[in-house]
């Protein structure tokens, strides 16, 4: 695997580096194809329960390498288009999709796609001196890998617009209190605030928390009769877990329970 992303297991937990510091972790195909890699090493590891994203060094991710063109000519417009739908909207997608939860560690700064991507985490933890940029605006762009998605949803439309046309920085502290992320913590607190909130949702009836993620994701999306149906289908998975039974015997019997995950 290349080393553009770090990959470790720990309790439960699988962490995932960016790893182009000098860079600010910004993306190139190199570090998607890592990336990718990595996310699905952990979904198809039992032994792993939760994923935890952060970056090397100052930032969490730059967003796209602007250096990494892709070989074109002089000139050469490049398609765009084609490099969101091959790297970044699987990316965005995987994270979305998959049935383990993702908490995301902002460690510095988080501009144009790697603010994003953030976004598309489960529980988003940051250092108060982190940023979030929609740099795209500086440079032309639209917000991309689910911006102009999950902006909207988690600020409301007036609050995603200043962010996106004016790609001024927002504070950690900001984030917070406009409802973009779930927790800041002091700088050199985070590793370990980030690694201890994953291994809580290790810990916990994960194959419920699957089904969780699925029914609010969804809720975006739907209707409240439908997502009744939803939540109904859910649970009726749900009551069949392991997880569940264990979690009521565990109560009944005044004892902590001990959660498979299944
Ligand atoms: O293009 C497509 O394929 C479509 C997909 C687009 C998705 C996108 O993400 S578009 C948005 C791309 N990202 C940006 O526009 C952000 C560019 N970076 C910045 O605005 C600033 O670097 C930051 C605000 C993030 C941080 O500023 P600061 O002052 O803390 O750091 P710096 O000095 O600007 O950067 C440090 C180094 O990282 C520097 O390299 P050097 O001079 O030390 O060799 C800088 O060039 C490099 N760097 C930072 N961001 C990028 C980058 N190099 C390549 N690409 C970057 N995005």
């Amino acid at each position: 695997m290349s080393d553009t992303v770090l990959y470790a297991v720990d309790g439960g937990v699988a962490t995932l580096t960016l790893n182009r510091p000098d860079k600010l972790n910004a993306f190139t195909a190199e570090m998607h194809s890592a990336l990718a890699a990595a996310l699905d090493r952990a979904a198809s590891d039992s032994a792993v329960r939760a994923i935890l994203l952060t970056g090397a060094g100052r930032a969490f991710c730059a967003g796209q390498d602007l250096e990494d063109v892709g070989g074109l000519a002089p000139g050469e417009a490049a398609d765009l288009g084609q490099a969101i739908d091959r790297l970044y909207n699987p990316l965005v997608r995987r994270l979305r999709g998959l049935d383990l939860p993702v908490v995301c560690a902002v460690n510095g700064v988080a501009a144009g796609a790697g603010a994003n991507i953030a976004l598309a985490c489960d529980l988003v933890i940051a250092a108060r001196s982190a940023r979030f940029i929609q740099a795209f605006a500086k440079i032309g762009l639209v917000p991309d890998s689910g911006g102009t998605f999950f902006l909207p949803r988690l600020v409301g439309e007036a609050r995603a617009k200043g962010l996106a046309m004016l790609g001024d920085a927002l504070g950690a502290e900001q984030a917070l209190a406009w409802g973009l992320i779930w927790a800041v913590t002091d700088d050199e607190a985070l590793a370990q605030e980030a690694a201890a909130l994953a291994t809580r949702l290790a810990a916990a009836p994960t194959r419920g928390l699957a089904l969780t993620k699925q029914a609010i994701q969804a809720a975006a999306e739907n209707g409240l009769d439908a997502q009744l149906d939803l939540e109904r289908d859910l649970q009726r998975e749900a009551g069949r877990t392991h997880d569940h039974r264990e979690g009521v015997q565990a109560f009944l019997e005044k004892r902590k329970p001990v959660f498979r995950g299944n």
